[in-house]
């Protein structure tokens, strides 16, 4: 049996790369997802339930949960002294910290801090989702153009999902692995070693009730996702949860595709890009899998504003490829309308 902290201790030895900061940082985490998966548990029984009445930064109202949760990450990883800024889906800012840890701290972490929040009241599978950026360079306060301007690394991509059990699912280039979180003993164990998308699976998630409002070349992968066709699996299965990170990690074990396209409405879709696309696009891609917007690699996108949303196209690389392909072939248009120069 090997516990999560454990673990990154023996991932820092191998590469020597022993400092212990990141073990610390991804300790605090760890930490922070505890409190996060206690107070989701009792949701119901601690009156923490139901709207905040304030609006974060998306126009959306925030649950209370969301608001706890955004917190209690904030405030480990303020005394873990790892983490110089966090951007948060819950902060319209960078929240920097001040001192010696903002100027010193080697670690930028990018998150949300409870995704699919709507599904709080329904007992729906929910999930924090972060990636974690190093500082090229530190001695100094965090910067928005450092953000956004070349001045961070991608090292982590990782997400806590709070279900029918808690994991924590994380990669920092190495291979994606997966800790189930025992309430017992409130450790988390190494579970899932290792873990690979088929390169080809059965499930399709998007949600269709946008079908009227999608590119062409979407609408034309959902009619081949309904074809008939042994060879290929099809037609395909749909499950959508409509909680990003169930739907990832759903597929992560079972293959399939997670579609959250754009539309001439909202060309860059819903999701975010720093702390909800880039985490899964690095675990898809560890795991052998692939993510892109429908034209390009998620990975391969600029970053130019911290809150700044993409289309989505993730999961087995045979499904996304066929997707990619469906998309250049009827939805150039839309390219050149609205993604060319993003
Ligand atoms: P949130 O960050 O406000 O929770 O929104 C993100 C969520 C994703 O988890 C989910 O996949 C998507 O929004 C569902 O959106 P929709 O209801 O439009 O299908
Ligand atoms: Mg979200």
């Amino acid at each position: 049996m090997k516990t999560l902290v454990e673990f990154i201790w023996e991932q820092q030895e191998k590469y020597g790369n022993a400092t212990g900061e990141f073990s610390r940082l991804m300790n605090d985490m760890g930490i922070a997802g505890k409190i996060v998966n206690r107070d989701v548990n009792r949701a119901g029984l601690a009156e923490i339930l139901g709207y905040e009445g304030t609006v974060n930064v998306q126009g959306e109202s925030q649950k209370k949960l969301d608001v706890i949760a955004n917190n209690e990450f904030i405030k480990a990883l303020r005394n873990g002294r790892q983490c110089a800024a966090i951007i948060s889906e819950e902060n319209e800012d960078v929240v920097i910290f001040d001192g010696n840890i903002g100027m010193n701290a080697k670690y930028i972490v990018a998150l949300d801090p409870l995704d699919g929040s709507s599904n709080i009241e329904v007992n729906v599978p929910i999930g924090t989702i972060f990636a974690i950026y190093k500082r090229k360079e530190t001695g100094k306060l965090v910067t928005l153009d450092e953000i956004l301007n070349g001045g961070i690394d991608l090292v982590c991509g990782g997400y806590i999902i709070y279900g029918s059990s808690t994991m924590m699912v994380y990669t920092t280039g190495d291979g994606v692995n997966g800790f189930t979180y025992d309430p017992t003993c409130g450790i988390f164990i190494l579970s899932h070693e290792n873990m690979k998308i088929s390169d080809l699976g059965n499930i399709y998630s998007i949600n269709e009730a946008n079908y009227l409002y999608f590119p062409e070349g979407v609408k034309h992968y959902i009619k081949y996702c309904q074809e008939d066709d042994p060879g290929t699996n099809r037609p395909y299965t749909t499950r959508y949860i409509g909680s990003l990170i169930s739907d990832f990690h759903r597929n992560l074990l079972r293959g399939g595709i997670y579609i959250y396209p754009g539309t001439k409405k909202n060309p860059q879709g819903k999701l975010r890009l720093m702390y909800e696309c880039i985490p899964v696009a690095f675990l898809a891609e560890q795991a052998g899998g692939k993510a892109s917007d429908g034209f390009k690699r998620i990975l391969d996108i600029p970053i130019k504003e911290i809150h700044q949303r993409t289309p989505l196209f993730i999961g087995s690389r045979i499904m996304v490829e066929k997707a990619e392909a469906l998309m250049a072939e009827y939805s150039q248009d839309f390219y050149e309308t609205f993604m060319k120069d993003k």
